[in-house]
């Protein structure tokens, strides 16, 4: 992470002194770098910590709110706009950023290089590097990192025990920018420090843990709180003692409750060993099966994150139906800005457009917590792709705000990162930007075909790579027809929608094209809305993905970004192109052999 590639503030680039205590002294600092900038701060005690507003120079708030309105300003000068008016409140207190970083200094599922402060078994980092982290995540609004990965790989369940006097400096370096750290810890930790059982409903395991909360509390009194992954792909969980997850979750939360500490669960809990030739067992059923039931059996402090979709972070998937299941208990939407099936930071994918069709679905106040599974590594511009970064952005826009806005986010991010491009370039990129979404889901899964995708390391085609695997993600396509019936007729899957919903998603004739082979099985002849059939359909998506990706790339080649990101865009599009030439000609060729019928347009297909 160069000093100059950092942010898309330049104000941000600049290192930060040591010395910063407190988030007021951070926006003096800020400020002052400013020429006739001109802003007084107000400390205003009557105003909630993270609220702000601004009038005739003069930033007013609580103790972080007034960084937050440091960095508005800063962000409004800008961008030659005005300045945000009246009191600025997030609708979320929390605003989490989880990384998947291990102590050998790997990522799970990182495109952007190494673990920003992990490296050989231990905490690795340059301190003012972390604290312009913290000045770039406090400048778009997100209040909570989550530092290791949710897999707790050793030694990093001893990040709560031998490794405290660290992860208190650590904390140290983010908590002047409004920035609280979580860890990942293991269900089973107990156990492996010699315990007989990791049995919730114990006796000696609830004392263990609150004697551990006792210890973590005292080195960091403003610890957020433990993010735990249970009985999933293999972790532990309350599962193995016959217990539900809201006695494992309670367990915890009842430790950590004396300190104000929160306990963030995941629901992202599946069969990961199912045998393909079950098919009653329907993946994407799992969470609302395991976690509706519980409504209501949460302790306060605990956050339930649901994974959207219900599958997993799947270039399109419908909302999760456990969203609308759980009304008594606090749930945390989690999205994932690493790009795992969306590209991996090479092909350009902007979420904002994504976020906004899932807040068509999903008002806000339906969740009260937000979660993004990090983008961040140690790679010059910290998202591995120069674009990369604007998911980083956006997230901590749409956590502070959540509102259908992408253009006007992309545009924001546009004319932050690139003031040197003229108006008409800068909307160039915000175009390209918005389109992108929509032009990968053709090139690779159209219609909501998932899991088309090479196992394992995700990447690139693999139209049957998972279909005769144990992680219960099929599309079983035939010589006739492909896709899963989740209507009541099948799985009944779409019956865990309110029934609004559900009768939307039950009839094809109704359902969303994107959703079509999500929710149903279909013939290759069936027609669609638009009169083509399905099998003309998937062709011409796929063509269409492959030619938007050229005109896409014809355009950024175009483009005068500045120095190293011209080079760097460049690069990784030649990647992407390629990789959707492989898409279409791969996933057109599968369904050509296996349906026979032949393209309408009579474009290549390979035989
Ligand atoms: C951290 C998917 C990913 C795993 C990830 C898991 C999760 O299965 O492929 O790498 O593990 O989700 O979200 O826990």
């Amino acid at each position: 992470m160069s000093e100059s590639r950092l942010s898309w503030l330049p104000f941000l680039e600049k290192p930060v002194p040591a010395d910063l205590t407190e988030p007021a002294q951070v926006a003096a600092f800020e400020l002052s770098q400013v020429p006739g900038a001109g802003f007084r701060l107000a400390p205003d005690a009557s105003l909630p910590e993270e609220a702000w507003s601004v009038a005739q120079g003069e930033i007013r708030g609580g103790r972080t709110g007034i960084l937050y309105g440091t960095y508005a300003c800063l962000e409004a000068l800008k961008l030659g706009r005005p300045l945000p008016e009246g009191l600025q409140q997030p609708l979320y207190d929390s605003r989490m950023i989880d990384c998947w970083d291990n102590m050998d200094g790997t990522v799970e599922r990182g495109y952007a290089g190494r673990s920003l402060w992990f490296e050989g078994g231990k905490f690795s980092y340059d301190p003012d590097r972390i604290r312009r982290l913290g000045r770039l995540l406090a400048s778009c609004g997100l209040n909570v990192l989550c530092l290791n990965n949710v897999n707790v790989h050793e030694p990093a369940q001893n990040l709560i025990a031998d490794w405290l006097p660290k992860l208190a400096a650590f904390a140290g370096l983010l908590r002047p920018f409004g920035v609280r750290l979580m860890t990942s810890i293991d269900f089973s930790q107990p156990m492996r420090e010699d315990g007989p059982t990791a049995d919730p409903l114990d006796a000696g395991v609830q004392a263990w843990w609150k004697e551990c909360a006792d210890r973590v509390w005292a080195a960091i009194p403003d610890f957020f709180g433990f993010l735990v992954k249970a009985d999933s792909e293999h972790r532990p969980g309350p599962f193995t003692y016959g217990r539900t997850h809201a006695e494992g979750a309670n367990m915890l939360a009842r430790a950590i409750a004396p300190h104000g500490g929160k306990l963030v669960w995941r629901a992202f809990v599946y069969n990961c060993m199912q045998d393909w030739r079950d098919t009653h067992t329907d993946r994407p059923c799992a969470a609302y099966d395991t976690y509706a039931p519980l409504d209501g059996q949460f302790d306060d402090n605990v956050i339930l994150q649901v994974k959207n979709g219900p599958f997993d972070f799947q270039v399109r998937e419908p909302v999760s139906p456990t969203f609308y299941a759980m009304p008594r208990t606090h749930l945390a939407l989690e999205v994932q800005l690493a790009q795992e099936y969306t590209g991996q930071q090479i092909d350009i994918y902007a979420m904002p457009p994504m976020w906004d069709e899932l807040l068509e679905d999903l008002p806000p106040q339906t969740v009260s917590a937000v979660a993004a599974v990090s983008n961040m590594g140690r790679d010059a511009n910290l998202c591995g792709h120069p674009f990369a970064a604007l998911n980083l952005y956006a997230f901590g826009r749409y956590a502070w705000s959540p509102a259908p806005r992408a253009a006007e986010v992309i545009r924001d991010w546009v004319g932050l990162t690139y003031p040197g491009l003229t108006a008409d370039e800068r909307k160039t990129l915000a175009g390209l930007l918005l389109d992108s979404r929509s032009v990968y889901e053709k090139y690779t899964a159209p219609l909501g075909l998932c899991w088309m995708v090479s196992p394992n390391n995700h990447y690139g085609p693999s139209p049957d790579g998972y279909e005769y695997q144990a992680w219960g993600t099929y599309h079983k396509a035939n010589r006739d027809a492909v896709g899963i019936d989740r209507t009541a007729k099948g799985t009944g899957y779409a019956a865990q929608y309110p029934p609004e919903m559900q009768a939307v998603y039950e009839d094809p004739a109704t359902c969303p094209d994107e959703l079509l082979l999500f929710f149903h099985r279909l013939r290759y002849d069936y027609v669609m809305r638009d009169g083509r059939t399905l099998i003309q359909r998937i062709y011409d998506d796929h063509f269409a993905g492959l030619e938007q990706t050229q005109k896409m790339a014809e355009t950024l080649y175009a483009l005068p970004l500045p120095e190293p990101d011209r080079t760097e865009a460049r690069e990784r599009m030649a990647l992407q192109l390629h990789d959707a030439r492989e898409w279409c000609d791969i996933v057109n060729t599968f369904f050509h052999r296996l349906s026979g019928v032949p393209d309408a347009h009579g474009r290549k297909i390979w035989d």
